[in-house]
């Protein structure tokens, strides 16, 4: 017998319990489900492949937590069943070929989908339509009586409506927080200066297990059925999906995203529409959940080891994973913010491979407790940057060492400030520092501002740490022998380069200030300074007070304009600019504009424009493009995969065009204009 095996079995268990012991009893778990997955995986590999090695007091041979003191217990009459994972389309052909064998059918079998939400499995059962019980799941076969936290949650009914529900009728689902409600949750902890809940999962397990039920009934808490248990005096429909509808009829919450397909190819494209939909739900999925629609086949599928044959969940990559945090640098931005990045030993996560994270900030790092050295939980969700969201504290080497912010600026050495009252660190340098020199010039080459194609990032870096360029009128002076010289160019590119270059010059006025990188001038700002002023002179003799009088501006963006446009070198800058070439049409004063003073919300994914497209044909009629729904919204666009933006806009009765709508709107809005 292997000895290392003996070992390797061992920690593994002592270290599942530890994390099992952490999730369940503490609500307060310190590492990424992810890892806990893996550790289970292995665990049971190695008992599979040395069954001598098995222990009926191992952690593969049950199935959940153990059930906390406080709380009555309750067996479950019918054992609430635990779902084997798949983590790949081969991991799915597999599940779908066993069916098939199990079945003897070589067709099509059909799957009911669903989301598999990030929860806490409950139990509820009603006799004769009335709520006489909730319970946890626990381990499968017992748990524990929550009713009292469970009659507070507003999406559970305490009386089934309608009729011909069964006498006696468990129905099993997942109690959840919706994203928006732990946040608000977590923000008024942090308020308060109380201890804020790691996801919105534990936030869920933390207030069912409420003693105090009133506890519970302050947290945004829903619920969603998706099986029923034991079920007496009565009959329920033949398939899984007939079933949900008919729980739906008796005013139980079902998933909105449920849906019926066809085989592994449905079950795969449907794994897929909902991994792109992940982000926009108002809640948290870790997977799909498949099941084979028909109970008859169910039947006859049945379970191993407490998980049913008809069933599975399949996973959805990993948002969060457990890394070291190596070292950290300080990255200088446009307006000379200093930014802590984490160095990461690379790490795959959400779908790729992760080997640098934003800290934020001094404050977020003090909030972490950041030490480098330290195994931290980094989360890559959808396409923002990879956050660190946690240290556990546990595995910090003795000699990790403190992240000190430096007092002189790393890339030009000028002293860096923190204001009172701000929670960044800034270089003073301003353009002498090469790092916001770098920035500011990729800024103003970018697609939204003077869209000078050609002009990537390595390009600027390059230009500015050859000398080549100083100051944003310099880009107009480049000598074409120079650019063909530079790495990876040639007489060709270079050429092309220039054009784009001598092309920019034809501008509009709310570009060139957008491009000019004010602080907080965005692509709006500058739209409606250029609208307001009209002319560019009138913008550089304009006070604090005649800018707040801007549409949008108010003290803070004032400020930040008249700075800017006191510095002498920035004066000189633009004069330098409009030497070279730079020009833009006249504007025509304002007056009406067919959609003046109105305000229109775009969401989804647009076909037939870019959403830069349509935000400007909107801006030229006059309209504001806001980016959430709220009351002073006039309507809303809603394309391809629309979620709660057009859902608030429903709730608000505010008008909605589809994307056909919209576009017959904009060519008549523009004939008229
Ligand atoms: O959304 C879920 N988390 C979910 C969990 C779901 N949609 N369906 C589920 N179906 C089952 C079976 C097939 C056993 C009735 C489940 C779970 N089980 C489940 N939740 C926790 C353990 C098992």
């Amino acid at each position: 017998m292997d000895l290392f095996v003996a070992e390797e079995v061992d920690a593994l268990r002592a270290e599942i319990e530890e994390h099992n012991y952490r999730y369940y009893v503490l609500d307060d778990p310190n590492v990424p489900d992810a890892h806990y997955d893996r550790l289970m995986t292995r665990l049971r590999e190695l008992e599979a492949e040395h069954p001598e090695l098995q222990s009926p007091d191992s952690p593969t041979q049950r199935v959940g937590g153990k059930a906390a003191k406080g709380f009555s217990q309750v067996a479950h009459e019918v054992p609430m069943l635990s779902l084997d994972n798949a983590f790949s389309e081969e991991d799915m052909q597999g599940f779908n070929r066993r069916v098939q064998d199990w079945l003897n059918s070589s067709g099509e079998i059909e799957f009911a989908c669903e989301p598999k939400l990030d929860g806490i499995a409950v139990s509820l059962l009603y006799v004769d339509g009335v709520l006489v019980r909730g319970a946890t799941r626990g381990d499968g076969t017992t748990g524990e009586d929550i009713t009292a936290n469970v009659r507070t949650i507003p999406s559970i009914p305490l009386r089934l409506r309608g009729r011909g529900y069964p006498a006696e009728l468990e129905v099993r689902g997942e109690i959840y927080m919706p994203k928006d409600g732990f946040n608000a949750l977590n923000e008024k902890a942090a308020g308060a200066g109380e201890k804020t809940f790691v996801n919105p999962r534990n936030a869920a397990a933390g207030s069912l297990r409420q003693l105090d039920a009133s506890m519970t009934a302050q947290r945004p808490l829903q619920m969603c059925c998706y099986a029923v248990g034991a079920v007496k005096g009565g009959e329920l429909p033949s398939t899984h999906s007939d079933i949900l509808d008919r729980l739906h009829s008796w005013g139980l919450r079902i998933n909105a995203e449920s849906k019926v397909v066809q085989g592994l190819d449905g079950c795969l494209a449907y794994y897929q529409q909902l991994l792109e939909k992940r982000e926009d739900l108002a809640y948290d999925i870790d997977g799909i959940v498949f099941k084979v629609n028909d109970i008859a086949f169910q039947k006859r599928l049945g379970f191993v080891s407490r998980a049913p044959r008809w069933a599975i969940a399949h996973k959805f990559p990993a948002q969060e994973e457990m890394t070291v945090l190596q070292d950290v640098e300080f990255q200088v931005g446009r307006t000379g913010v200093l930014t802590p990045v984490a160095r990461l030993q690379p790490v795959f996560v959400g779908g790729v491979t992760v080997s640098n994270a934003t800290l934020h900030n001094a404050d977020e790092i003090e909030r972490l407790q950041a030490r480098v050295g330290d195994t931290v939980i980094v989360r890559r969700a959808g396409d923002v940057i990879p956050q660190v969201v946690r240290v556990v504290l546990e595995k910090r080497p003795a000699d990790a060492r403190e992240i000190v912010f430096p007092s002189a600026c790393p890339v030009c050495q000028s002293d860096v400030e923190r204001l009172p009252g701000e929670a960044v660190t800034r270089c003073t340098g301003g353009l002498v520092c090469g790092a916001q020199r770098k920035e500011l010039i990729k800024h103003f080459a970018s697609r939204k501002a003077m869209d000078i194609d050609g002009l990537g990032d390595k390009l600027v870096e390059q230009m500015v740490d050859e000398g080549m360029i100083a100051d944003l009128a310099d880009l107009f002076h480049l000598q074409l022998d120079a650019v063909a010289d530079m790495d990876r160019m040639g007489p060709k590119s270079a050429e092309n380069l220039l054009a784009a270059i001598e092309k920019s010059k034809q501008t509009t006025l709310p570009r060139f200030l957008f491009a000019l990188g004010i602080r907080e001038v965005g692509e709006a700002t500058a739209l409606s300074l250029a609208r307001h002023f009209i002319d560019i002179h009138a913008l550089f003799d304009a006070d604090d007070n005649a800018l707040q009088e801007v549409e949008d501006i108010g003290p803070i963006v004032a400020g930040h304009i008249c700075h800017f446009m006191q510095q002498a070198a920035n004066l000189a800058s633009i004069d330098a600019l409009i030497d070279a070439g730079v020009q833009w049409p006249a504007i025509e004063p304002a007056g009406e504009q067919p959609l003046s003073g109105q305000t229109v919300v775009l969401t989804g994914k647009l076909e037939l424009f870019s959403r830069s497209e349509a935000k400007q044909r909107l801006q030229n009629l006059g309209a504001k493009v806001a980016g959430s729904v709220s009351a002073n919204t006039d309507w809303v666009v809603a394309g391809l995969g629309a979620g709660s933006k057009l859902k608030k806009a429903t709730e608000l009765a505010i008008e909605v065009l589809d994307e056909q709508q919209f576009a017959e709107r904009l060519a008549q809005l523009e004939g008229q204009s």
